[in-house]
């Protein structure tokens, strides 16, 4: 049997070669190929390990069992219409989980403690110190409460923030007010100060933020004007929607992680508004050894006859 690795991303944790190496050392009686490897004897191979592959690649595998997907979002690789229906499993594992929530509330608290607003003032070398609010007296509400949303809320909750979360079905979490489905979106929005959104891109959540959610959002916060981050996936947002909601002042700032073109063209204005925090696509950029070890881990446990985990929903979409 054979191990198929098709990985196309940008930057360095996505070169091919460590990753082959990788995993050639943790399945040392295995083949591990690249995707010219095996085009030469697809026959043999019975997993594919993929981030981004070239669509159509996948089909040609008629004894694929098993596709691991390298990241947690299975959005790009859900739009290839000809992947085979076998068990397509995605990331999860706590060292990809806590970067995100290091993420969240790292972003969080710079919105909360007005961190912007210290920067430009250490530029003038101005010594002013504004009345700060309590975590308390701020309603954080997470769009999706799945892997990511969960962790990053009980770390939240723990601080003091008030914490909301949106789900697709019903939930109960200490801490946690919960909100599902479209009959609950417009009363979390209406509750919320700063929205962070770590939901999945699918049919359902493309495009959610946009204008109408963000003028639903609360305005009455300590914070003056509500607060976008996104750390989900670019298809969420409606780009031309959050500049124009931070020139009205529907929003009075935004930390956008993900974009609807990647990486962010030059010419987006979002680049230099004075509202808008920019990172790379990197809110939880997992250690690849780790992932590693997570696929080869449900191969073993696959091989033992142990169910799969973290197998996607292809109907729901993630
Ligand atoms: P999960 O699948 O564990 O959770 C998804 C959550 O979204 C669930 O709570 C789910 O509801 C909710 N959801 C999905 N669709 C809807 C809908 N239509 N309406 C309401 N709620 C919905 O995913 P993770 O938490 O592991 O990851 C979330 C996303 O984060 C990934 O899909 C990926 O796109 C992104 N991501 C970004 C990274 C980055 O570096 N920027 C890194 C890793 C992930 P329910 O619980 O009811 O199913
Ligand atoms: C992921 C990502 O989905 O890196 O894991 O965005």
């Amino acid at each position: 049997m054979a191990l198929l690795l098709a990985i196309n991303g940008a930057g360095e944790n996505w070169a091919q070669r460590p990753w082959s190496e990788r995993f050639a050392q943790r399945l040392p009686s295995r083949a591990v190929w690249t995707p010219a490897d095996a085009l030469q004897n697809p026959d043999a191979v019975r997993y594919a390990a993929v981030w981004k592959p070239e669509p159509g690649l996948l089909a040609t595998f008629k004894n694929l069992e098993v596709i691991f997907n390298l990241g947690a979002g299975v959005d790009a690789l859900l739009t290839d219409t000809t992947l085979p229906r076998v068990p397509l499993v995605r990331v999860v594992n706590d060292d990809l989980t806590k970067r995100m929530t290091e993420y969240v509330v790292m972003h969080v608290l710079i919105h909360h403690r007005k961190q912007a607003l210290f920067v430009a003032q250490q530029a003038a070398k101005t010594w002013n110190a504004p009345d700060q609010w309590a975590a308390g007296d701020v309603r954080v509400g997470l769009l999706g409460l799945g892997e990511l949303g969960r962790d990053a809320g009980e770390v939240l909750v723990r601080i003091g923030f008030q914490v909301a979360g949106w789900s697709r079905r019903p939930k109960t979490l200490a801490g946690i007010e919960c909100f599902s489905g479209p009959d609950g979106f417009k009363a979390f929005l209406a509750r919320t100060d700063l929205l962070v959104a770590l939901l999945p891109l699918t049919p359902d959540t493309a495009g959610i933020l946009n204008r109408q959610t963000f003028a639903d959002l609360a305005r009455d916060g300590v914070l003056g004007k509500p607060v976008l981050i996104n750390a989900g996936r670019g298809g969420l947002q409606v780009e031309a929607d959050i500049l124009a909601a931070l020139d009205d002042g529907t929003l009075g700032a935004v930390t956008l992680d993900v974009f609807e073109t990647e990486p962010l063209p030059q010419q987006s204005r979002l680049w230099s508004h004075p509202n808008v925090t920019i990172t790379p696509h990197n809110a939880a950029d997992s250690s690849p050894g780790a992932i590693s070890d997570y696929v080869v881990g449900q191969i073993l446990a696959h091989e033992a006859g142990k169910p799969l985990r973290n197998v996607v929903d292809r109907d729901k979409g993630y």
